[in-house]
């Protein structure tokens, strides 16, 4: 037994040396090819297959388990996504699971006041944990339904969103739902569904091993996609002349293998991109024929101003931020004329010959390009806009939809794409690319749903966006709020107002606040309930990653105590509070999950979570595969005449459940041939399905014969569309009082807030506090040392850290960066809540803050 542990440790020792040291290449990114060995002892192992808890990558891992507990996690070698990388997060992910204050028990607080601090929470039962649970949830919906709230996640698995956005917006006919994702993707989805009339990228990871050139625009991949970088640099070192440009508002491990860094001043990308995009119309270097087959030219709403709930979005300019106006391609031209080079150069500081080279990159016909880009694009004040100017570039040169050549957004969570993004938590959607507020959308989730015609038009307006549900809770707006999967009390910005540490906003106390949690954290010391949850592979689930790519991790050891699965959770809940309301005479709670759930046992029909799993993923796969549902098939899909277009759900086919066991993941759209489901690997890339292309749009449209052979079959017209967006200033520029930028994300070893990885001893010590990184200079200047403790203040509140200029992450003069994994320095009491006004995203990036030696 020993020995083998010890292998194990000293297996895992390396990777994590590999990570700790700050070194950049393939294996130094912290991967290592399928690793540990379990510890051994008298019982049998048992393995099941699943997927990483944490990034977006969606790795494939191997779960052993051992009397009763996960003793290891290995690289999955028949997952497409990582061919059996994992990064050291992955390596860890056993012990994920044995902090030593798991939560087993629900707690109750009695005294709200007691909030904020770490006394007041009792131990209780289940009973009468969800009995106050759900007579608070039913008081507070009846009285107004306005004033509830749940906020989820993109790390909640496929079945577990889709049930909760069937009970929030079908049982409780409410719309205030949204997730984290909207902190994470929303600027991402915004652009998607603006381009290309459909969500997620159109390419796949194996663009990696296709492409000639990397462009990274706001993307620490080193960091926070490592094997996705692995995969990157292991292409680069392949001796084939690929090369890396690394734009970033400072330097980072990602910068380290890059052929070029580009740094430029904090907002000033779309400055660079509209450059790149006027010098290829300038310079005649744009793909005509491209052009001329696919692409319709746009202009928006300019001058957008600073947004942010109270008041904006109500504003002249806030209510109209979505509208666009068609122009031709001589405007476009005309619009992008003024952003030349040296226009560029000065708002962001990179210089000309460097924004030359990138351009003559894309110009250059013989290169495929692959632009990856994460929250550096999305968390920015015109987040969505920039979205837009990456696609801008990519359509002019016709580098999209085929093999290395693709605009990538990389997602962040295990399932933001797979729960966020396709179930519909977010407050404006239904499940698929549905809208709550296109009738049609909801005459076919109706007919899904087997509800009467007109059930659901009681939801046609969007509920609250993240933002505003945190700011209305703050006023006291919010009676009753429900969260799970997130840790909002140290993931929110501007914590300062939500958390009533601004004496104007003390709302917190007054909202009676449910959290489901695995561990004690910043928002269970605000809940007036925590109900213990079953932690990943402790239940059966699926997330679906950054590539389209479906997963089903398997339950692999029971949970500790008395803590349940989320959905067990929400169905107890959603139980009691439904009692004695009926759709069209019948049961309310049976009509919508008597499918899985019995009342009268009180209990889901069945112990096998596979079954439960499955029938819920069937329910689902009815929204994208239409033929599967009667009632679905006789809604008239064209009534409005953008149905159609927005909808053809069959685009987007899914396959029965136990494929994508079977099947170690499969990306959508998945389709049927003989007799086979076969995943895509690039949408509307003609081609054979076998091959991983996408027969849909030659089947459908019977478009060949167009240039690059590609048919965007789910645009309006078949034609993405290029968006003129200009260059606007950030909210907050540095200035006298706040001379910083104060720049914020994630490190490798630690996953968001540190509630799980801050429990894994190894991962601890070799990352164990948040440090404040700072130029050398700047800290000569304000006379601090590596390892002070300074106080940063911005105009929203301020925190305490200490300072590191050891330079894993390395920015020039004037610029700050910080992680968010440490509940003991709160940053995001600092961080502004400013969003773009289309996606309502906010800005984690950009506060300004002034430091002093504390
Ligand atoms: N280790 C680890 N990995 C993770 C996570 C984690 O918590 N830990 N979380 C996952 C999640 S949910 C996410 S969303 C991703 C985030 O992944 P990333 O976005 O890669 O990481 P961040 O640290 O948030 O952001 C850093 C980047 O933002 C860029 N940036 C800053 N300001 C600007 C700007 O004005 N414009 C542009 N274009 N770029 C700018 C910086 O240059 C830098 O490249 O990571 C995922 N992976
Ligand atoms: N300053 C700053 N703030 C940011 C960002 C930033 O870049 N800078 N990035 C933003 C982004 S992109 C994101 S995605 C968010 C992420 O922010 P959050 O999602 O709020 O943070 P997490 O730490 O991922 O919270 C997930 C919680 O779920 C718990 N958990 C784990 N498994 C389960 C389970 O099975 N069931 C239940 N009920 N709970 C479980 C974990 O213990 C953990 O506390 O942060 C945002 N906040
Ligand atoms: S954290 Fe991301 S890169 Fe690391 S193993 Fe998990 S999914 Fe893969
Ligand atoms: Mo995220």
């Amino acid at each position: 037994m020993e020995v083998s542990r010890r292998q194990f440790v000293k297996a895992t020792a390396v990777s994590l040396a590999m990570a700790a040291a700050g070194m950049g290449t393939a294996t130094l990114a912290g991967c290592a090819p399928s690793g540990g060995e379990g510890a051994s002892g008298s019982g049998e192992s048992t393995f099941t297959s699943g997927v990483c808890r944490f990034c977006g990558t969606g790795c494939g891992v191997i779960c052993e388990a051992k009397n009763g507990r996960l003793v290891s996690v290995t690289g999955d070698p028949d997952n497409g996504s990582s061919r059996g990388l994992n990064c050291v997060k992955g390596y860890y992910l056993s012990n994920v699971l044995y902090g030593e204050d798991r939560l087993t028990v629900p707690l109750i607080r009695d005294d709200p006041y007691t909030k904020g601090t770490d006394e007041g929470l009792r131990e209780a039962t289940w009973e009468e944990a969800l009995d106050l649970v759900a007579d608070k949830l039913k008081t507070a919906y009846k009285n107004d339904v306005s004033r509830i709230a749940f906020w989820g996640s993109g790390q909640q698995p496929i079945a577990e969103g889709y049930l909760t956005a069937k009970f929030w917006k079908a049982g409780l006919l409410s719309n205030n739902i949204d997730p984290n994702a909207r902190l994470c993707m929303a600027s991402a989805v915004v652009g998607f569904m603006n381009v290309f009339q459909t969500d997620e990228p159109a390419g796949s990871y194996d663009d990696l091993e296709n492409a000639d050139v990397f462009v990274t625009w706001g993307a620490n991949m080193a960091e926070a996609h490592p094997v996705l970088y692995s995969r990157l640099t292991a292409h680069k070192l392949s001796g084939e002349g690929v090369k890396h440009y690394d734009l970033t508002c400072y330097r980072t491990r990602t910068s380290e293998s890059a052929d070029k860094v580009l740094i430029f001043r904090p907002g000033s990308d779309i400055a660079v991109a509209n450059a790149i995009c006027n010098y290829l119309i300038q310079n005649d270097l744009y793909d005509h024929a491209f052009v001329e087959d696919h692409l319709q030219f746009k202009q928006g709403t300019e001058n957008l101003g600073d947004a942010f709930d109270d008041g904006y979005d109500k504003s002249e300019v806030g209510s109209k931020v979505d509208a666009v106006e068609s122009i031709g391609f001589e405007d476009f031209a005309a619009r992008l004329e003024p952003y030349t080079l040296e226009y560029a150069s000065e708002l962001s500081g990179v210089p000309v010959d460097d924004i030359r080279e990138l351009a003559d990159v894309f110009a250059d016909p013989s290169k495929k390009v692959m632009s990856l880009w994460t929250m550096g694009v999305n968390q920015h004040n015109r987040g969505t806009w920039m979205n837009h100017c990456i696609y801008n570039i990519h359509l002019l040169v016709g580098k999209i939809a085929k093999p290395g050549n693709g605009p990538f957004s990389l997602t962040g969570q295990p399932s933001a794409c797979g729960t966020a993004r396709e179930v519909g938590t977010f407050c404006h959607r239904l499940p698929a690319d549905l809208v709550v507020a296109n009738p049609q959308h909801r005459r076919f989730t109706e007919a899904i749903w087997n509800l009467p015609e007109g059930y659901l038009d009681p939801i046609s307006k969007p509920g609250f966006h993240t933002t505003k549900m945190f700011r209305e809770m703050s006023k006291g707006n919010i009676d009753f709020m429900w969260t799970a999967h997130n840790n909002w009390a140290v993931s929110a910005p501007n914590l300062t107002r939500v958390l009533g540490v601004d004496p104007a906003y003390q709302g917190i106390y007054s909202t009676f606040i449910v959290v489901d949690e695995v561990y004690p954290t910043n928002s269970t010391r605000y809940a007036d309930v925590v109900l213990p949850a079953a932690l990943w592979v402790e239940r059966e689930g699926q997330f679906g990653n950054g590539e389209r790519r479906t997963t089903i991790f398997e339950k692999a050891v029971d949970p500790p105590g008395e803590a349940k699965w989320d959905l067990w959770i929400l169905l107890q809940v959603a139980m009691r509070v439904l009692e004695g309301e009926t759709i069209d005479g019948e049961d309310a709670f049976n009509r919508l999950f008597g499918f899985v759930f019995d009342k009268e046992k009180g209990d889901f029909i069945s112990d096998d979570e596979k079954e439960i799993n499955g029938l819920i993923w069937e329910e689902y796969r009815t929204f994208s595969n239409p033929e599967l549902n009667e009632r679905a098939q006789a809604i008239n899909m064209d009534a409005d005449g953008t149905f159609e277009a927005k909808l053809k759900m069959e685009a987007k086919q899914l396959a029965p459940y136990e494929e994508y066991r079977s099947a170690h993941g499969l990306t959508w759209p998945v389709r049927e041939v003989d007799g086979k489901w076969l995943p895509t690997k690039w949408r509307f890339a003609n081609g054979s399905q076998e091959e991983g292309f996408d027969p849909y749009g030659v089947e459908k449209y019977g478009k060949t014969g167009l240039a690059n052979d590609v048919c965007f079959y789910k645009a309006k017209d078949l034609k993405p569309s290029v968006v003129f967006r200009p260059y606007e200033p950030p909210a907050q520029e540095p200035s006298e009082d706040y001379p910083f930028w104060f720049s914020t994300g994630r490190l490798l070893e630690h996953w968001h807030t540190g509630s799980m990885t801050m429990r894994v001893p190894e991962l601890k010590r070799a990352l164990p506090e948040s440090l404040l990184y700072m130029n050398k200079q700047d800290c000569a200047d304000l006379g601090i040392k590596d390892g002070d403790t300074v106080r940063v203040t911005s105009t929203y509140g301020t925190f305490e850290i200490n300072v590191s200029t050891s330079g894993r992450v390395d920015p020039d003069p004037g610029m700050t960066f910080a992680a968010f994994f440490d509940e003991k320095r709160l940053i995001n009491l600092a961080v502004e809540d400013i969003y773009c006004p289309l996606s309502k995203e906010p800005d984690f990036k950009k506060t300004c803050v002034r430091i002093e030696k504390a």
